[in-house]
């Protein structure tokens, strides 16, 4: 893509009504910008962004044995009364009228429409355990939208529920959500920590918010150590296989957030030289909630003697609109983002440092042809503007690699090749710098 003709609309000043880094930088860079209170329009930038942090997510709910639907945003308040909680949820629901004066709502998350898709097909225990997600845009009136697209109003959950027979299976599939959640996590670069929740209007007795531990965090977070030590993706995962023990280590030690914290259990249970306490991210919440929905809308199965039971249900949301300012949180610096490979917009920034020398212009059209032969994502800076201006919006954009070609190195055959988030700098040769680039 050449910057030339992107759509990038870049700002050097710090938008006034950004209170966080992320926000402001989510601005800056021409990621998003707001429609209208906690409402965003995803600029191409952090358009490509999002797609990313979304294909993760799916193929780590697919590798976990879930599948796929889409639901819709409006829903009617039909199984919403049947369920109770219409009125539960209060002002937080957007309520809409129809022409016919049926009373819709705008999906602030999915069990009831979930569950009636479930009981209106699946029948018997031959037709459990299943897992059902979708990715899809949620609204919740919040009362203080804040910090962009963090605690937004509109905002893009994935959503997985779970069917199964009885409570030990319900068990099972909360544990291959618990073990997803957290590779889906490390493969964006981040340390999610998952700890004990309590599980507000979603109801249910077991529950778990998985946290990153970024400064400008809503809550305040003590957990151990070795927690963040831990390389999750080193471990290989066969989902089939009993995944208690991975989910016993990451129960087993201290990690609460305040709401759940207990000062003197963090002092006996942890070593003071292992003992975290800083402020944490929410950017996930998984829920097993047994028969709370499947009962008022009757999703009941035959069991193995004919009899009939309910199905136990859990859900599990990964917050994927808000990861994008999230992951902007926990990874940036002075001159602008610093994006993790796995989620990056483009692999590889080439900045033209001279845009009207043939040499300049021709050693990089060849580079983007060898990048692209490579499966690289690049963005071409083959702008008329000064060095120093195309390097600030290079770091204000994060792209993980920089490569300068100038006149200067050309003439003895080298390129500058940066990583973004070390800044180190390397002059090398053409092909070394590709093979580089390659690995
Ligand atoms: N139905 C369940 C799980 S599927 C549910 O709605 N859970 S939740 O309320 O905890 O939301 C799931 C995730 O969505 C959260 O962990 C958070 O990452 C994200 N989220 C929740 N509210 C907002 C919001 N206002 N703005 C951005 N992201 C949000």
């Amino acid at each position: 893509m050449r910057m030339s003709r992107y759509f990038l609309p870049t700002m050097k000043d710090t938008p006034a009504e950004a209170q966080i880094v992320s926000h402001r930088l989510m601005l800056r860079a021409g990621m998003v910008r707001q429609a209208s209170a906690g409402i965003y329009s995803w600029l191409p930038l952090g358009f490509r962004v999002l797609k990313r942090i979304e294909q993760i997510v799916r193929e780590e709910q697919d590798r976990a044995g879930a599948q796929e639907v889409l639901m819709p945003t409006i829903q009617s308040a039909d199984l919403w009364i049947q369920s109770g909680r219409y009125d539960d949820y209060g002002p937080e629901m957007l309520r809409i009228q129809d022409r016919h004066d049926r009373a819709m709502l705008y999906g602030p998350t999915n069990e009831e429409l979930i569950t009636e898709i479930f009981a209106a097909s699946c029948r018997s225990y031959r037709d459990l355990p299943k897992m059902l997600y979708h990715i899809q845009w949620k609204f919740r009136d919040e009362v203080r939208p804040r910090f962009g697209v963090m605690r937004g109003r509109e905002f893009l959950m994935k959503d997985n529920y779970s069917f199964d027979l009885d409570y030990d299976g319900a068990v099972r599939s909360y544990q291959k959500m618990f073990v997803s959640y957290l590779r889906t996590f490390a493969r964006m670069g981040l340390k999610a920590i998952p700890m004990e929740a309590e599980s507000g209007p979603i109801g249910g007795k077991l529950s778990h918010e998985f946290i990153i531990l970024a400064d400008t965090g809503e809550s305040e977070v003590f957990c151990h150590q070795d927690y963040i030590d831990f390389d999750v993706l080193a471990q290989d995962v066969d989902y089939e296989s009993d995944l208690g023990p991975i989910v016993a280590f990451w129960t087993q030690r201290y990690a609460r957030t305040d709401e759940k914290h207990d000062a003197a259990t963090f002092a006996a249970e942890v070593p003071e030289d292992k003992q975290v306490h800083r402020r944490g991210i929410e950017v996930g919440h998984i829920f097993y909630f047994g028969t709370k929905y499947s009962d008022p809308l009757g999703a009941v199965v035959a069991t193995h003697d004919g009899a009939e039971t309910a199905v136990h249900m859990g859900s599990y949301g990964v917050g994927i609109s808000r990861l994008a300012g999230a992951i902007i949180e926990a990874s940036h610096d002075d001159a602008g983002i610093i994006w993790p490979d796995a989620v990056a917009p483009f692999d590889v920034g080439l900045v033209n440092i001279k845009v009207d020398d043939a040499d300049c212009t021709q050693a990089c059209d060849g580079l983007i042809e060898s990048l692209r032969a490579n499966g690289k994502d690049v963005l071409y800076d083959d702008r008329e503007d000064r060095p120093g201006a195309k390097f600030a919006d290079m770091d204000l954009i994060g792209l993980p690699w920089q490569l300068v070609v100038g006149p200067r190195g050309l003439k003895s055959g080298t390129v500058e090749l940066k990583r973004r988030a070390t800044g180190e700098r390397e002059e090398l040769s053409v092909e070394s710098a590709l093979s580089r680039l390659a690995g």
